[in-house]
């Protein structure tokens, strides 16, 4: 894997440059969940299918941006699932986006989930690696990426980052949420999915939420490339997820390659206090 992982490196640098471009305009096409897709998501998704298919351990790729699975190599072992811009929307104003990395063995499913990766394209280019713990490392001058700290989770954290139009949130979910900031935990959500739950992962706890709503009874956020490998990664880092019934987001199996589903992710005493809700 570590080939791979060599691969992701080459292609987020590769991202992180193009980003400069400040051309934030929309192609005139959509994704398979319907989302209008940025010229940026479309020649993200094109970077990291030149690079990846390049990397002789990678079987096939799933993308956000793309409907269909791309087969490379089925000698090989590795399907690695991404989402090439997470955020996108949120280019135009300069916040920071990141790339997401699924790797699966042989089948792109939440057991055979092996290792994730996302990286963060803000002040600084970063890159956080799950396999047995997980780690964030931050770009030097030298065009390498160092390693800056093992990233844990604490027992409890103070952010809540409530996702989701409130106006179409169930009664459990509002009152969940209203429980929290009555609390004094603090409002951090920025749009974007990545970002939002690295903040969570730095600062050492809290929720990210993105729950059923009237619109979309089955959330927002697609499993095989946003859901699985950030839950992967919090759970490796001592943090826990659910989609609110089941105990773990990673007990969760789906057919459809942009399936997506109900998710929570966070420290221990704000996903118990999450199932007590869902589960009166
Ligand atoms: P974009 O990639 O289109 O900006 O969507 C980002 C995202 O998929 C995820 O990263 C965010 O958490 C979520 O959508 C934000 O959705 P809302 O705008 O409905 O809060």
């Amino acid at each position: 894997m570590k080939e791979l992982i060599d691969f992701i490196k080459k292609a987020v640098i590769e991202i992180s440059k193009e980003l400069k471009n400040p051309d934030t305009s929309y192609s005139s096409t959509e994704n398979a969940t319907g989302d209008k897709q940025l010229k940026l998501d479309v020649k993200s998704d094109l970077i990291i299918t030149d690079v990846l298919s390049k990397c002789k351990e990678v079987k096939a790729l799933i993308s956000e941006e793309k409907d269909e699975i791309l087969n490379i190599n089925d000698k090989a072992k590795f399907i690695v699932a991404y989402d090439p811009l997470d955020g996108s929307s949120l280019l135009d104003v300069n916040f920071s986006v990141g790339s997401i990395f699924a790797i699966y063995e042989q089948e792109a499913n939440a057991k055979n989930l092996k290792a994730a990766v996302y990286s963060i394209y803000g002040p600084r280019l970063e890159l956080v690696f799950a396999y047995d713990k997980v780690e964030l490392f931050r770009l030097d001058k030298d065009e390498q990426f160092a390693l800056v700290k093992e990233l844990k989770m604490s027992q409890k954290g103070k952010i809540n980052a409530s996702g989701g139009t409130q106006r179409d949130w169930s009664k459990t979910h509002s009152d969940f949420i209203k429980s929290l900031f009555d609390e004094g935990y603090r409002l951090r959500y920025s749009g974007a999915m990545v970002s939002d739950i690295h903040q969570i992962l730095c600062k050492g706890g809290g929720i990210f939420s993105y729950p059923a709503t009237k619109n979309a009874p089955n959330g927002k956020l697609r499993a095989l490339f946003e859901v699985f490998p950030l839950a992967f990664i919090v759970q490796k880092a001592g943090g826990f997820t659910s989609d609110g019934f089941n105990d773990t987001l990673l007990d969760l199996t789906f057919k459809d390659l942009h399936a997506t589903t109900p998710c929570f992710f966070g420290s221990k005493y704000e996903i118990d206090k999450l199932k007590d809700a869902y589960r009166a």
